[in-house]
């Protein structure tokens, strides 16, 4: 813990922060200035412990920001009286109070009854309760932006088939989560993608020509095509790069979150991840960091049933991920995510949670992966092809949407007919602009790291346009060197 203290100083960039601490009974005032992080990114100890009353023990500098630090008075109290009541039978131990028992019982591994899933509309798309928190203007933007994503998935999916575009990943099954968690976030709230997010993007305003520069990996995308297709990124839309490795965002998460409340933003961070990332040791630390640190970050868990060919059965034996978020003290819920409108109330919930207590938030949700993982992948190789469909058919997210957006009134069949052809016109214009736009050049691939170039670099970069002018027609005509 306490190296994530020194961690987290350094991921949020900035500590201007006066801290009061009490120690020992002692009140120890310590001032830290953007200038000393930046000279001290450590706080090492020689360097803490030479700020504090000289006549103390060593103290390392991270634990005492630990001690009294920006924290949520609700989720304190929620700790704190849990066993108000047995204060006679109970063990005063670090950590708060613990009842005895002299009963020899192994808490269960798994509860009887399964967390419920949370949700709004019916199957065939009729509300459940009194929602009301989605007017029409939402509800016809959320639909169109829904069925903009399906459309665009299957036009990159084939560009992906013809040799366009190396690689390529669809959302479908998934729609709901996309666009309902942008829709129920603030434009301000930071993004933290694993990689099938798109969606987000799409509701804040990525516009298909950019969608298609970033896969074509032309001179226009915004990452100058150092990436792999589908690793998105937007510094002036809030949409972190989604980067490979699964589950290095959640630690960052927490930490990016934690900055957020130090400066005191009316924000909060959502990270992403899948059912396959809670495998990943960075899952747990970083609900672990939230959760003590009190960060205001929503982790959202798309449980879609599969990590490319690994069941759910094979990636854990608790119920779901839902309930990991309560053995780490984070408030969690289960939501269906193939109900757009259970996915949008949850997560506003989630965002006020986090922002206006201070604390993270767990949504696990649930709608199966109905597209391939990749492109690089058959699903058929492991799963049915009935259950396939019937996720397809019976379950899609935009039909049962559609189908409350048609019962409102607000919507008909001309619309759609518009809304699909328009989409369609658009996605052919952008794939056929990107992909007759240049390729980045050359040296765009080693710029924009280091301030001046590595001799290792200077030399890979003088190799590389020897052996491409050695060799001319085993490289794209239209990279310039
Ligand atoms: C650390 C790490 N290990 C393995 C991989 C290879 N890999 C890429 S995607 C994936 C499956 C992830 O599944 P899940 O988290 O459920 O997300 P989904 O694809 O279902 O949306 C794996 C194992 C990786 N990218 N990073
Ligand atoms: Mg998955």
């Amino acid at each position: 813990m306490a190296s994530w203290g020194r961690r987290s100083s350094a991921v949020a960039h900035r500590v201007m922060a006066f801290f009061q601490v009490n120690f020992h009974d002692k009140a120890v005032r310590i001032q830290t200035s953007r200038d000393f992080v930046r000279r001290h990114p450590f706080f090492k100890p020689a360097i803490s412990s030479a700020l504090v009353a000289r006549s103390w023990p060593y103290v390392n500098m991270a634990s005492l920001i630990l001690v009294e630090r920006f924290t949520s008075s609700v989720a304190r109290s929620q700790v704190d009286s849990r066993h108000d009541n047995e204060e006679d039978r109970a063990m005063d131990f670090p950590g708060g109070k613990v009842t005895y028992t002299t009963e020899l019982k192994f808490i269960s591994g798994s509860s009887d009854k399964r967390i419920p899933c949370y949700r709004v509309l019916g199957d065939n798309g009729e509300l459940l309760n009194d929602f009301k928190e989605v007017n029409k203007e939402l509800a016809v933007k959320m639909y169109g932006d829904m069925v903009t994503l399906q459309i665009m998935d299957t036009f990159f999916y084939e560009a992906q088939r013809q040799g366009r575009i190396s690689f390529y990943m669809t959302s479908s099954g998934e729609e709901a989560v996309n666009i309902s968690s942008a829709a129920a976030l603030s434009k301000d709230d930071i993004i933290m993608p694993q990689y099938r997010e798109h969606g987000i993007l799409l509701w804040r305003g990525f516009t298909l020509q950019e969608f298609a520069n970033q896969c074509f990996g032309n001179k226009d995308d915004v990452g100058k095509g150092r990436q792999m297709p589908m690793h998105y990124g937007s510094r002036k839309l809030n949409f972190v790069t989604v980067s490979s490795p699964i589950a290095t965002q959640l630690p960052q998460a927490a930490g990016m979150a934690y900055s957020l409340k130090m400066d005191k933003k009316d924000a909060c961070v959502v990270a992403f991840i899948g059912d396959g990332g809670t495998s990943e040791g960075d899952f747990h630390a970083g609900l672990n960091f939230a959760a003590v640190m009190e960060a205001p970050v929503i982790f959202v868990c798309r449980n879609n049933g599969w990590a490319i060919s690994t069941p759910i059965s094979e990636q854990f034996r608790s119920d779901g991920v839902a309930v990991k978020g309560q053995a780490y003290g984070i408030p969690s819920i289960r939501v269906d995510g193939t109900d757009a409108l259970a996915v949008y109330s949850a997560i506003r919930a989630a965002r006020n949670m986090a922002v206006n207590e201070q604390r993270p938030v767990l949504v696990e949700t649930l709608a199966y992966r109905v597209g391939h993982h990749s492109t690089s992948d058959d699903s058929t190789k492991y799963r049915s092809l009935d259950e396939i469909e019937h996720w397809k058919m019976d379950r899609d997210p935009v039909n049962r949407f559609r189908k409350w957006v048609e019962l409102n009134g607000w919507w008909s069949e001309r619309e759609e007919t518009e809304l699909r052809s328009n989409v369609k016109k658009q996605l052919m214009k952008a794939i056929q602009v990107a992909g007759g736009t240049k390729k980045p050049p050359l040296t765009a691939l080693f710029t924009d790291v280091y301030d001046l170039p590595p001799s290792n670099l200077v030399e890979q970069e003088k190799q590389l346009k020897e052996t491409i002018n050695k060799y001319p027609l085993d490289f794209p005509p239209d990279v310039s060197l």
